[in-house]
């Protein structure tokens, strides 16, 4: 059984990885908008990922005899001056989510909570890939620019980083 403090915390990260999940579906309708059918599934696969992290954390605490709770959820944001606000903004976003996994690990050790402790680290290992992936959009972005046919090439390598994602988690 969870601790009352872990509980909460960890209720609260289902509610913030849902909202994860609700902010890359809204950006791959954006993407879709401006006719980034690379950016796009690169997102909807994203959104499908973020949802799955709440499902595993919502049926740990629920198998540890604590009870999931789902709390409202923020409206997310659906308005971007360019894709590369939306990839700052995503990356900006997965950088929170590591630091609150990182509170969750610390809360988890200090209660000397070993199963949850341990049960954490595919959260870590996860950030530690999202992270490194987000930030080397950022980088493809900056390498190619946006200048002419600038913006046809990044959504033609998002796509191509999409399908090594999805062959990746099929293997
Ligand atoms: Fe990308 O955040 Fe889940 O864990």
């Amino acid at each position: 059984m969870l601790s009352t403090t872990l509980s909460t915390a960890l209720n609260r990260q289902i509610t913030l990885e849902f909202e994860s999940s609700n902010l890359y579906l809204q950006v791959s309708s954006w993407c879709m908008q401006k006719g980034l059918e690379g950016c796009a599934g690169f997102f909807r696969e994203h959104a499908d990922e973020e949802r799955m992290h709440m499902q595993k954390m919502f049926d740990y605490v629920n198998e540890t005899g604590s009870y999931a709770v789902l709390d409202p959820m923020e409206k997310p944001k659906n308005d971007f001056e360019s894709i590369v606000e939306v990839f700052k903004i995503t990356y900006a976003h997965e950088q929170m989510i590591t630091k609150e996994i990182n509170n969750l690990v610390s809360i988890a050790f200090k209660e000397g909570d070993f199963s949850t402790f341990n049960f954490l680290q595919w959260y870590v290992e996860e950030q530690h890939e999202e992270e490194q992936l987000f930030k080397s959009v950022l980088d493809k972005i900056d390498l190619i620019g946006m200048a002419g046919n600038g913006l046809f090439f990044i959504d033609q390598e998002v796509a191509k980083m999409r399908s090594e994602m999805v062959t990746e988690s099929a293997g």
